[in-house]
């Protein structure tokens, strides 16, 4: 199908702003190991500090990429599936919006303002701009959702007795999950942290800021991985040469996580001490419920390519995983899905460890967490944000592939780095490394009393993990680049390989509405999270809150220089250490 000239602009520039900025991120991450493993031993390098670079690594690769991604690929998915393009005006409101507020949070990072991580805790003080910035960019990706919601109504009065595409429902659902989850952190940002990083308010409730982030923060991580499992049901199994085994299973694994991807958060929270037993032991059940969708999707997913498998001649139980088409360069999409896949095989089942609330004590703050992490955010997920960006854009401008077989290797190669990492970082969590530490400085510094010889061997496997998904990393942006460079072949058009299904399942109503799945959302929502939010407000720690520090100063900004603590009841240290975990 054809596409406006505006609607297409504004995808290439969402592609391509966050995988210019990409570049800053991944240098960020090979910074990182550098750091970790003790071959740096200092508390910056080129005049960027240990968690000024952290920062940067955080937010650009899981919140910029992530969410100009889900715009891009939203347009395009909806236009491509209702055969209606979304409003120009609106979506370059929403594009400007998501980049100014790039910018502005950009700024604040790249000049050491707001070197606060992306979970941005306070008592850590960030530069108001970088608030704003943040803010800004979610405000920008809410403005899609309604004018794709105008657009499914239009579709749905129009085709009355039709099942609604599978990927347009995950898109929708991906985005409510998106809307509602932000309402909260909007919250934190503008009521409690801007006005007490601007100094109006002296104080912060340091609990009930990190239970609206986690309100948040939990269903962002299925923000991330709803795209991807939009790609996985429609796409994957006709690049595999097959089809989807079961077109219900993707619409009930989509309102599973509807229901579940929000009132889960606590679980970020299982040491916080002002969150009740009981809220911790409902969060963690539904933290098991949010797996189930996943599980459908693992079944139903082999299944689809067992499919492929045995309609390419396969023989035997698994005979099919040696019949897909790996390095076939006219499907390089494949090769990025199936290697998503595969990760997230080791993502989910550590994800599934740290649910459980006892065996979090083990690894809670530990390296064994950035492990779990990127066999999900950096496996499935960053994975098919390269793979679709590069298809997308190839597809919409007419134009081929630059290094066509590279393309396909950076997949297995980015997978080969992700599990030399993460299996340092889990090995190491699990003999009490920590996470978020410039482990350089002390831990890993043979001269320092603190030297932990154990951890060498763990640091070096995440070292040697961090520099192939580095070349993995530059090698895309010179392929994504390199074509966007080249001239345009052919014309131009929006497709997508969509997925016919093996069983043609009957329409069943209450998956092709979004009402009850609305409404039972808000009461698990309201059942999970009153108690909590009750919880953090009643006790916000000792004192009124906390008052403002600077990642480089364990005294309150207020009180530099006395010994004293600024706010009676508040020890200063104590905070800092929260904080930076
Ligand atoms: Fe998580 C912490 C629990 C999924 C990301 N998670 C994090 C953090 C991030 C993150 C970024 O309960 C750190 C936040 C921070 O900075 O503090 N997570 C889970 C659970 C799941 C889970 C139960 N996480 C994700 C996903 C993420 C993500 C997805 C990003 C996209 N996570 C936790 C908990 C913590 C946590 C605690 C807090 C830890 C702490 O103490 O700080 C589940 O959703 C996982 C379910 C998944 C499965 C896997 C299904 C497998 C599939 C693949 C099938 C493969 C096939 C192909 C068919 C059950 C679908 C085979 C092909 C071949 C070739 C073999």
């Amino acid at each position: 199908m054809q596409i406006s000239k505006s609607i297409k602009r504004v995808i290439y520039w969402e592609l391509g702003i966050p995988l210019a900025l990409l570049s800053i991120g991944i240098y960020h991450g090979l910074m990182q190991v550098i750091y970790r493993a003790g071959v740096l031993r200092e508390a910056a390098f080129a005049k960027l500090d240990y968690y000024q670079g952290l920062t940067l690594h955080g937010v650009i690769n899981a919140v910029v990429l992530t969410t100009f991604f889900s715009v891009a690929f939203g347009h395009a998915v909806v236009a491509f599936h209702l055969k209606k393009e979304p409003n120009k005006k609106l979506a370059w409101i929403s594009f400007w919006l998501m980049t100014i507020g790039t910018v502005m949070a950009a700024w604040a990072m790249l000049a050491g303002k707001a070197s606060v991580l992306y979970t941005f805790y306070p008592p850590l003080k960030g530069h108001p701009l970088f608030y704003l910035g943040t803010a800004l960019l979610i405000v920008g990706s809410w403005i899609p959702l309604f004018d794709w919601a105008r657009l499914y109504r239009e579709w749905k009065r129009e085709n009355r007795d039709q099942k609604v595409p599978l990927a347009v429902l995950g898109t929708l659902v991906n985005h409510i999950i998106w809307f509602v989850c932000t309402l909260a952190v909007a919250y934190e940002v503008l009521v409690l942290l801007l006005p007490w990083a601007m100094g109006y308010k002296p104080t912060v409730n340091v609990t009930l800021a990190r239970t609206l982030f986690w309100f948040f923060g939990h269903a962002l991580v299925y923000f991330w991985l709803l795209p991807a499992y939009v790609m996985f049901y429609n796409f994957l199994p006709k690049l595999a040469g097959g089809k989807l085994f079961s077109d219900t299973a993707g619409r009930i694994a989509a309102f599973g996580f509807l229901l579940f991807s929000i009132p889960i958060g606590v679980h970020h929270q299982f040491a916080d001490p002002s969150i009740t037993k009981g809220v911790k032991m409902f969060q963690s059940i539904l933290t098991s419920a949010v797996a189930i969708p996943s599980f459908i999707t693992a079944f139903t997913i082999a299944a689809s390519l067992e499919y492929a498998g045995r309609r390419r001649g396969s023989k035997g139980l698994l005979g099919y995983f040696g019949k897909l088409p790996y390095l076939d360069t006219s499907k390089f999409l494949f090769a990025y899905l199936i290697c998503g896949l595969f990760l997230f095989i080791f993502g989910g089942l550590t994800g599934l460890v740290n649910a459980s609330s006892v065996l979090n004590n083990t690894i809670h703050n530990t390296a064994w967490v950035p492990g779990h992490f990127h066999m999900t955010v950096a496996g499935p997920v960053f994975l098919g944000i390269i793979g679709m960006s590069l298809y997308l854009y190839s597809k919409t401008a007419g134009k081929r592939i630059f290094m066509p077989k590279v393309a396909v290797i950076i997949p297995y190669l980015w997978t080969i780095g992700i599990l030399i990492f993460s299996t340092g970082l889990s090995w190491g969590g699990l003999i009490g490394e920590p996470r978020r530490t410039n482990l350089g400085m002390t831990y890993l510094n043979p001269k320092h009393e603190l030297f932990t010889p154990e951890w060498v061997p763990t640091t070096m496997l995440g070292l040697l993990g961090g520099i192939i998904m580095f070349i993995a990393g530059m090698l895309f942006l010179v392929v994504f680049f390199g074509t966007m460079m080249r001239k345009s072949k052919e014309e131009g058009v929006l497709e997508f390989p969509v997925s016919e299904t093996v069983h043609n399942e009957k329409l069943v109503p209450l998956f092709n509405t979004f009402k009850p799945w609305l409404v039972t959302m808000a009461v698990v929502l309201a059942i999970a999270y009153v108690p909590a939010f009750m919880d953090a407000t009643k006790n916000p720690g000792p004192g009124a809150g906390a008052p403002r520090f600077s990642p480089d100063n364990p005294m309150p900004i207020e009180n530099k220089s006395s010994a004293a603590p600024a706010v009676k009841g508040v020890n200063e240290s104590k905070t800092v250490t929260v904080a930076k975990q």
